[in-house]
């Protein structure tokens, strides 16, 4: 059994220099939260199983590259041959203001079910890693997060869920009405600040929601903070943790780092100070550096930033 499966939806991004509207030339990478997460680990080391559909054509053919480049397994990935790649377009007008355009409405990614993930869960993960963003892709993909998160619990993996609200595939009452009974399976939930009240009830502040899931038995809740670094809550109480200063350039993918830090940390056995210590360190470098997961450490690497200060 690999240490992390997690699944969902990879795309295509094109990413222009400025303003999409103005043109010039596009960069192709890869972009998708769960794969994203995914990389982060496999460049730690960490044995790593990526599951979803992706098209039949060179679009597919690309994803695939890239993620068996960065020691992902793709063994359980189903190509399909009748629905195009999942794009995605992203303008960058400053290190943290971006914009995306997606181009996903009826992509291979969205067409994933249960039948997709019944071998890779069957043969087991000591982490199952879950984002928000898959079950708003469409029915199919909604039940088979559901599916799997029952399933991985009930088998005794370490279910984590990222909240991950994306605006413009679903609203929050329709993410809450989702993502807030898709939490009571979870160990670990990770959201930033604004996106807490989706696994809890409307409106509720961040102790509210935070117990509300506590007493529902997720173990860990993470509050990413961007910049201001991140809060821990479990039954001990809460523990802050500053981010690592550096320059940002480009924000995206910070959360997903995060979180492939924090369950490095868990994996590596790490008391909860050094699993956010990776968490913070794992953001540093994604926000230093350009795309989603490029700027990610190895290994040997994940001192580099030791002395910079955090705060
Ligand atoms: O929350 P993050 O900035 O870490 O997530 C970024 C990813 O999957 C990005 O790769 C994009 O493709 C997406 O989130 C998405 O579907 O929006
Ligand atoms: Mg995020």
């Amino acid at each position: 059994a690999v240490d992390l499966l997690t699944f969902g939806e990879a795309l295509v991004s094109l990413r222009a220099p400025g303003p999409l509207a103005a043109g010039g030339a596009l960069t192709m990478h890869l972009a998708g939260a769960e794969s994203n997460v995914a990389i982060g680990l496999a460049r730690l080391g960490h044995r790593v199983a990526w599951v979803g559909r992706v098209s039949e054509d060179e679009l597919g053919e690309y994803v695939l590259r890239q993620l068996r480049a960065e020691g992902v397994g793709v063994d359980d990935v189903t190509r399909d041959a009748d629905r195009p790649a999942g794009l995605l377009f992203l303008e960058r007008r400053t290190a943290d203001l971006t914009r995306v355009r997606y181009h996903r409405a009826g992509s291979a990614g969205s067409a994933l079910r249960v039948a997709d993930l019944r071998r890779p869960i069957g043969d087991g993960a000591r982490v199952l890693h879950l984002t928000g963003i898959t079950p708003a892709l469409s029915d199919s993909a909604r039940e088979a997060t559901r599916w799997a998160a029952e399933t991985g619990s009930r088998s005794g993996m370490l279910v984590s869920l990222d909240v991950n609200h994306r605006s413009r595939l679903w609203t929050r009452e329709a993410a809450r009405a989702v993502l807030a009974p898709l939490a009571a399976h979870a160990s670990v939930v990770i959201a930033s600040a604004d996106e807490l009240d989706l696994v809890g009830e409307p409106g509720s502040d961040e102790s509210t929601a935070v117990a509300g899931l506590l007493a529902r038995g997720v173990e860990t809740v993470l509050v990413k903070l961007g910049a201001d670094g991140a809060r821990a809550y479990t039954r001990d109480g809460v523990r802050q943790v500053a981010a690592v200063r550096v320059t940002a350039v480009d924000t995206v993918g910070a959360g997903d780092a995060f979180t492939a830090g924090y369950l490095s940390g868990h994996l590596d056995g790490l008391d909860l100070a050094g699993r956010l210590r990776r968490a913070v360190t794992l953001g540093a470098f994604a926000v230093a550096g350009h795309g989603d997961w490029e700027g990610l450490p190895r290994r040997d690497e994940l001192s580099l930033l030791d002395g910079h200060e955090t705060g």
